[in-house]
């Protein structure tokens, strides 16, 4: 085992192109949180990283479609991240941004690096390109119809009807989403990091060195890194980002997930410099450097992200770090699994999310309630659900009727018979002897787990330290022998107490909140782990504080309106939906008699080779017997079609699709759905009559 002698905690960076929710803080922010505070407790020197993550193109997006500029897209959800964050008491040491300046000349460095050394590869090849805007199109910026289900605005790199993740240029009839022009096919030059290089490193590193990470991460890696590494593009033409700082580079800037890792470094050289001048500022004679906490090989790296980041984490990121050469390598990388909501993905577009600013208007400080439910519930192992249901019960069950109980009752039996305060021990009985030892056993048991990322694990711990307390009262019944002996009562609540102060340290990486509400009422003032398990936490006579309550009951109400926006929601988006298309702008009578359309029938029908979606059609127009190429294969088998009465279109200019030359176009009809039916004449006329 190495010897690890500090911690660098980084979690992903979030995009600023829309607010947190519930995913995010279940899937990196809490898990992270609750590590980092743990280790702080243990008196350990760890930094906690955290940022924005500011470029890429669907920020660019959204800036053009609400006609702003990127940077006041970012600047707007920065604040609205950070602010969820610090509410719901995530501790970063820093929380910086990618568009900071130590940011781009800290990318900008990195690139120059790798280029300097001759890591990169320069490839140049065919892009689409946007002539009137004269700019090339990420595959993002270009709209389209989907191949495979014909919806006619998928994106050029996923169609988000099918799901199909896609290039540019399969898209069907591809447009710019810039100007709406049809793109053409322009050159251009990009540099690629050659992962293909890295892969027996990678292998060797992963595979064998880390076996150790959690099995859907390893998992994942593997299966990457069996299929072959392939050479990445790490530039893009664009312009926002860094940008690309070498010779003949114009127009062009770092990839975004070439830049946003580097952000973890930024961003601690950003903590570095603040704490330096503030240490300054206060005559404090001490100074921290950046590098020991990249550089040092006793530094343990550890990133905390979600699963659709893993590729980025394990693979490339190292990849750049071990090209560069001077840095260490990520120790651990505990991915999570995604949370749902209500048995659907959660979808910023679709506003399906709990989003964290707005639950703190619905549920004023239960920033912990939310914490607990999350932990309780996350998704370390498999996707995971959240009910709003489960929050209540949780709340109702768990937070109140365990953990609040007990508490609160201490509290209570301590006010009513010794005035609030501390009773001294007196005897000390089996079941005494019992529960101490109980409470002993429980720092090293949650700290077990925290160490390897079971945090539900963990935070259960906390929750049968609680139910130790619940048993030890209702077993040893001090209301019952108070008028006969009260000195038994005495050690009786003084070892309760003593849960209670052992619950307000353990439960402080978890529920921070709460922690600092009990130990107010305890008037304790540790919070170190290392005093966890003992019994002597609290002096006899401290005069405690019994009128605050830790939680709350949360009434049927209040989850049926959460209830009720959800379904709502589910409304409106089925409303969308199942719009039916605008009517298009009028038109002449002289343009559509333009039109030449006529009655047929199908002849002959077969798949294009290597598509999913045409069929090659040979129709009796009544004019002639021609070829049409039609995307109907995924509604109509070829061999059930033969005989079919259409309606064609047979002045249309012949294009060629797939290398075969389709004359007309058989007029189709589309629903909701995407699926297709054919428009044909009521009566069995001869083909080639017109249709007008
Ligand atoms: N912004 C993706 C995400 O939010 C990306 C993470 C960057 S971590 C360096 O899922
Ligand atoms: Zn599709």
């Amino acid at each position: 085992m190495k010897k690890f002698n500090r911690t660098t905690v980084t979690s992903a960076l979030p995009y600023a192109n829309g607010p947190v929710h519930i995913g995010h803080l279940a899937g990196v922010y809490i898990p992270a949180d609750i590590y980092v505070r743990y280790l702080r407790m243990k008196g350990e020197d760890v930094i906690f990283i955290g940022g924005s993550d500011e470029h890429g193109v669907p920020i660019t997006i959204k800036a053009k479609n609400e006609g702003v500029t990127p940077q006041e897209v970012v600047d707007k959800y920065h604040n609205i991240i950070k602010k969820s964050f610090e509410e719901f008491g995530i501790t970063f040491d820093v929380y910086s941004r990618t568009s900071n300046k130590i940011h781009h000349e800290t990318a900008s460095k990195f690139f120059q690096t790798l280029f300097n050394k001759g890591e990169f590869v320069v490839k140049t090849s065919a892009q689409l390109y946007d002539e009137v805007e004269k700019q090339f199109l990420a595959d993002r910026y270009v709209t389209g119809t989907c191949p495979h289900c014909n919806n006619d605005k998928a994106y050029g790199d996923q169609c988000e009807k099918c799901g199909t993740s896609l290039n540019a240029t399969d898209l069907i009839n591809p447009r710019s989403a810039l100007s709406g022009n049809v793109p053409i096919m322009k050159e251009t030059k990009h540099w690629y990091l050659p992962l293909d290089k890295y892969e027996d490193w990678l292998r060797k590193w992963i595979l064998e060195e880390h076996k150790e990470w959690k099995p859907n991460v390893y998992g994942q890696c593997k299966s990457w890194i069996d299929q072959g590494l392939q050479a990445r593009a790490v530039t893009r033409d664009l312009d926002w980002g860094v940008k690309v700082p070498v010779e003949d580079a114009e127009g062009k800037v770092l990839y975004v997930w070439f830049d946003a890792p580097i952000g973890y470094i930024s961003a601690t050289k950003e903590w570095a410099e603040n704490l330096n001048a503030a240490n300054k500022a206060q005559h404090i004679d001490k100074t921290v450097d950046w590098e020991t906490y990249w550089k040092k090989e006793d530094t343990r790296l550890i990133h905390f992200i979600g699963k659709d980041n893993i590729v980025f984490h394990c693979i490339i990121f190292p990849a750049m770090l071990h090209a560069e050469g001077s840095y260490i390598l990520p120790d651990n990388v505990p991915a999570n699994e995604f949370l749902n909501l209500e048995g659907d993905k959660i979808s910023t577009s679709r506003n399906w999310a709990v989003w964290l600013h707005e639950y703190l208007i619905d549920f004023k400080d239960k920033q912990d309630v939310l914490r607990y439910v999350l932990t309780a519930n996350a998704p370390e192992t498999k996707d995971n659900d959240f009910t709003w249901k489960d929050f209540q019960t949780k709340n109702n069950s768990e937070l109140v009727a365990i953990l609040g109980n007990f508490v609160n009752r201490s509290l209570i039996l301590t006010q009513k018979y010794f005035n609030g305060e501390v009773p001294t021990v007196t005897e000390i009985t089996e079941i005494d002897r019992q529960t101490i030892a109980d409470i002993a056993a429980f720092p090293e048991k949650i700290a077990a787990s925290l160490e390897l990322f079971k945090f539900r694990e963990a935070l259960s711990e906390v929750m049968n330290l609680a139910r130790v307390g619940n048993k030890y009262l209702a077993e040893s019944e001090p209301w019952k022998i108070f008028a006969s002996n009260p000195d038994r009562v005495k050690t009786i609540l003084n070892i309760s107490l003593q849960i209670c102060a052992n619950l307000a340290v353990v439960m402080e990486p978890f529920l921070p909140f709460t922690s600092s509400t009990l130990k107010k009422m305890l008037q304790m003032d540790s919070n170190t782990w290392d005093v966890a398990g003992s019994i002597d936490l609290l002096k006899a006579g401290t005069k405690l504080n019994t009128d605050a309550m830790l939680f709350e009951k949360i009434e049927d109400e209040a989850i049926t309106a959460q209830i009720e926006r959800l379904n709502s929601t589910k409304e409106q988006n089925k409303m969308t939906e199942t719009t039916i298309t605008p009517a298009k702008a009028d038109i002449t009578y002289e343009d559509f008699a333009k039109l030449d359309i006529r009655t047929g029938t199908i002849l002959a029908a077969e798949r294009v080779p290597k598509t999913d979606k045409l069929l090659k059609l040979t129709v009796d127009t009544g004019i002639d017997k021609r070829t049409v190429v039609s995307g109907i294969a995924a509604n109509y088998d070829p061999d059930k079609i033969i005989g079919q009465k259409v309606t064609i279109l047979v002045n249309l200019q012949p294009k060629m699709l797939r290398g075969i030359q389709s004359q007309g176009m058989i007029l189709m009809a589309e629903n909701n759905q995407g699926e297709l039916c054919f428009v044909h004449q009521e009566k069995d006329f001869e083909n080639g009559a017109l249709v007008k």
